[in-house]
């Protein structure tokens, strides 16, 4: 590269990935693959339309067509769908995926019923800084405050009472499993449509270790980089009859030139997740974190819902979240704040996520979890010193090289 200050900066950057412990349950490392057609020349082109549709604004496409009905083929294997699925690969993420879906099912000012953030929802499922609340009258279900557990029978009363359009079941910092069906017969009560935002748990549903939402759903949508190790992206899928609804939302209602690059690379990413050691991946990445929430327990910290089915945990700090991850951070270990129940400050909560695909990837088990509590211990309970701990955590994350 010829640009020496940019250069020095990715360089800098891949050097911070490699000696990091990262616990932030969104983030993971793609394949070296995946990164070569991201960066690849299919960049280089402009597809306005749907392959599925033989229907392009631009000319050039033959190859970009095949491309995207690729994606769209192992998209609907992966989640072992039929023929009254459509798929949609064409969202640039996740936010602007849950947008186009309201878009298409909703009028402007029907009621939307999600997740608050404070109880581990999105802020697309209506948070009030956020477009879906100014778009849509918001209804908002949490979790207990005691057992931090989504209370299905508060979730069904406020549905019949405002009656919403849409309901999204989802989360991004719940680390039970999700009762899609439940959810499916709330929908089904007051006539709403199900949406299930899985963008934490596709690798799960992918590998048949999470009940998958697709029997009790009218729509689903998964960003592709987080469990499911692909690139920045989101795809929706939808009952056939919603199909035309979705794609006008998504081009050209919210939309313009797909991302082609990012297409091929989801298709790349479906190629990975057929493969045996990709369920391995799976299954380690819940093995961790449950070592890492045991061994977190036994050091006394607390954890909401006592533990996790999934990839991620949540420590309720009973004190500043932001002092703890910035303690963290100084040592190498990146962990998000993190609002926990009954907290009302998404910038200065009181909890920490924790999640585990990212490490998982790097390569650790059950041995470096029990570590890492310790570390997290050491920081937080006992203020150690930074300095040696810091270069503790950076003498494991060697051991375990990033494939770039
Ligand atoms: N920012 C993502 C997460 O951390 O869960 C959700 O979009």
């Amino acid at each position: 590269m010829k640009d020496r200050i940019l250069n020095n900066l990715i360089k800098k950057e891949i050097n911070r990935q490699q000696k990091t412990i990262n616990l932030i349950a969104s983030e993971n490392f793609v394949s070296p693959e995946i990164l070569k057609i991201v960066g690849s020349p299919l960049m280089n082109k402009y597809s306005e339309g749907y392959a599925t549709k033989n229907r392009r604004y631009y000319p050039g496409n033959q190859y970009y067509d095949k491309i995207e009905n690729l994606t769209i083929k192992r998209a609907k294997e992966a989640f072992k769908l039929g023929k009254n699925w459509h798929v949609n690969v064409q969202s640039y993420s996740g936010s602007p995926a849950n947008l186009e879906i309201y878009f298409a099912l909703m009028n402007f000012g029907d009621v939307l019923m999600g997740m608050a953030l404070a109880s581990g929802g999105h802020l697309t499922h209506g948070h009030k800084v956020n477009f879906s609340s100014a778009a849509y009258k918001v209804i908002q279900y949490g979790v207990d405050e005691k057992t931090g557990l989504i209370d299905y029978k508060e979730v069904e009363r406020l549905a019949k009472k405002y009656k919403p359009k849409v309901i999204v079941s989802g989360a991004t910092a719940y680390p039970r499993k999700i009762n899609f069906k439940k959810f499916s017969e709330i929908a089904k009560k007051v006539n709403a449509y199900h949406v299930a935002d899985i963008s934490h748990i596709a690798g799960l549903i992918v590998t048949g270790l999470h009940q998958s939402p697709f029997l009790y759903s009218d729509a689903v949508m998964t960003t592709t980089h987080k469990i499911l190790r692909g690139p920045r992206a989101a795809i929706i899928f939808c009952k056939k009859e919603l199909a035309s609804k979705i794609d006008k939302a998504v081009f050209p209602g919210m939309q313009g030139g797909p991302h082609n690059n990012t297409i091929a690379a989801i298709a790349e990413m479906f190629f990975e997740t057929k493969q045996l050691k990709f369920k391995k991946y799976q299954k380690q990445i819940i093995k961790n974190a449950q070592v890492l929430a045991e061994s977190l327990k036994k050091l006394g910290f607390n954890l909401v819902t006592g533990g996790t089915d999934n990839h991620l945990m949540l420590i309720n700090l009973n004190s500043d979240g932001l002092v703890a991850e910035k303690k963290l951070e100084k040592v190498g270990i990146l962990a998000n704040r993190n609002s926990v129940p009954g907290d009302t400050k998404p910038f200065r909560p009181s909890g920490l996520r924790i999640g585990t695909p990212a490490i998982t990837t790097m390569g650790m088990k059950e041995k470096e979890m029990c570590q890492i509590a310790e570390w997290i211990y050491r920081i937080l309970v006992k203020n150690e010193s930074q300095n040696k701990i810091k270069k503790e955590v950076e003498k494991l994350c060697l051991r375990f090289p990033l494939l770039n």
